[in-house]
């Protein structure tokens, strides 16, 4: 296990529907500390690059729209094998099959609006924090708590 960093979005339909303050609660009793995190609006030319692995996709175009349709919450969260517990903590990608207790279990239907993305592999964590982060915008600090978890 290692101390990892990756990227989480909470997409468009997370900030439209009020979803964000309880969304990062979960990331945040779990122990995982957040490194950065801000709100914009992803444009085309970065969801192609985000989304570069699925720009053949037939369902990319729909992707597209949905993730530059409104403003997103982006965060680099931190922490003990950071990448998989935030894959676990949301679900798998259809939230019709997440388990409840996961984010996408607990609040959504729609495979599309799935309301979070989190990094799949720490090479993607890496490219993805390079993507929606400039360095002065990732803060290094030690939390307190850290030594209770
Ligand atoms: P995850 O977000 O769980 O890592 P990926 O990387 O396979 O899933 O897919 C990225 C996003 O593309 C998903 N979050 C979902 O919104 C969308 N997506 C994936 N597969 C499909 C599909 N078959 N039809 C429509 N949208 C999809």
């Amino acid at each position: 296990m290692s101390n990892q960093r990756t990227l989480v979005l909470c997409k468009p339909d997370a900030v439209q529907r009020g979803l964000v303050g309880r969304i990062v609660a979960r990331f945040e009793r779990k122990g995982l500390k957040i490194a950065g995190m801000k709100m914009l609006t992803v444009d085309e030319a970065l969801a192609s690059r985000h989304y570069a692995e699925h720009l053949e996709k037939p369902f990319y175009p729909e992707l597209r729209d949905f993730i530059t349709s409104s403003p997103v919450i982006a965060m680099a969260i931190e922490g003990e094998n950071a990448v998989e517990v935030v894959r676990n903590l949301m679900g798998v990608t259809n939230p019709q099959g997440a388990a409840s207790g996961t984010i996408r279990g607990d609040f959504g239907l729609d495979l599309t609006k799935n309301l979070v993305h989190g990094s799949d592999s720490l090479a993607s964590a890496e490219r993805e924090v390079d993507l929606f982060f400039e360095p002065d915008e990732l803060f290094d600090y030690e939390p307190t708590m850290r030594e209770w978890m």
